[in-house]
């Protein structure tokens, strides 16, 4: 019988302590049925978010080392997935796992700011080899800061019109991605909601958060993979985007209600079970 788990190569950082990148990516997709193969882009002793000075091992060498002992035992991967990557180097290094790969689903999560602002390591240039990615990509992940930086738009803080919203997705979709996921988003009836658009079958949908008053590092990371693992186990667009969100506020509402300090993330653990159920609750709207 041959091996009928979907695998993923997934090539992101490991931050030791505080649950993102690879130390969430890497139990979500196990979870949701599919094999995770982790290609370490650097190793942390924790995520760059409060802890101050981290201890930090650049891997850039090791990805091209890997891709070539992959292709060597014959390998195959059914998604490739990219996320905080932490050189311009790193980006042509996913460029090639990706055309190693033609027949994979190309997941990028074009990770390079937050709460409107680039993170201090993505300089314009990054941010433009960033968008090399994204052509390449079928499916995109960026929060809003990210998708203003794709559009080459100046950071717009005020809620978005349908409409507009709409026109966003689209132009993000007409740089390559046939499908395109954007998280917190503030549309003018005040709510926050993660979009997605198929250009394939011309849809967009919405699903509403519910508002907690609190930010937790790698909740990015948790959403962009769940929604991986539910596309890859057959969900349609409108119900990963479901998935994804309730599972995030599921477990960020437990957080806050423990008060735990945030830069440890969210409390995933006690609630990665919930992940392998497969039903859905009809959650989303039409955009
Ligand atoms: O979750 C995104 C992320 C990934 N990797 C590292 C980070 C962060 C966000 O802070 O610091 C090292």
């Amino acid at each position: 019988m041959g091996n009928r788990i979907k695998s993923v190569a997934a090539i992101h950082d490991l931050s030791g302590y505080g649950r993102c990148s690879l130390a969430v990516i890497a139990p979500v997709l196990s979870v949701m049925g599919l094999q995770p193969v982790a290609v370490p882009t650097a190793v942390l002793s924790t995520h760059t978010g409060g802890f101050g000075q981290v201890a930090m091992e650049d891997l850039t060498d090791f990805i091209p080392q890997t891709l070539a002992h992959y292709q060597r035992i014959g390998l195959d991967f059914d998604c490739v997935y990219t996320g905080f990557l932490g050189s311009r180097a790193q980006i042509g290094h996913c460029l090639e796992f990706l055309s190693a790969y033609p027949r994979a689903l190309a997941v990028v999560d074009p990770v390079m700011g937050d709460s409107g602002r680039p993170y201090r390591t993505y300089t314009p240039e990054m941010c433009a080899e960033v968008v090399e990615l994204v052509r390449r990509a079928d499916l995109i992940t960026p929060n809003k800061t990210e998708m203003y930086i794709l559009l080459r738009q100046e950071y717009n803080p005020a809620p978005l019109t349908h409409g507009e919203a709409k026109s966003c997705l689209a132009r993000l979709s007409e740089l390559g991605p046939s499908q395109v996921v954007v998280t917190g988003v503030e549309l003018a009836d005040m709510t926050v909601n993660n979009l997605a658009y198929d250009r394939e079958a011309n849809r967009y949908w919405r699903m509403v958060c519910s508002y907690v008053p609190q930010n937790y590092p790698g909740t990015g990371d948790v959403f962009a993979s769940v929604l991986v693992g539910g596309i890859l186990s057959g969900d349609s667009l409108a119900i990963a985007i479901e998935r994804a969100t309730r599972f995030l506020e599921l477990t960020i509402k437990a957080t806050y209600s423990y008060g735990t300090d945030p830069k440890e993330g969210i409390l995933l653990e006690r609630n990665l079970p919930w992940l392998a159920e497969r039903h859905t609750f009809g959650g989303y709207e039409i955009l």
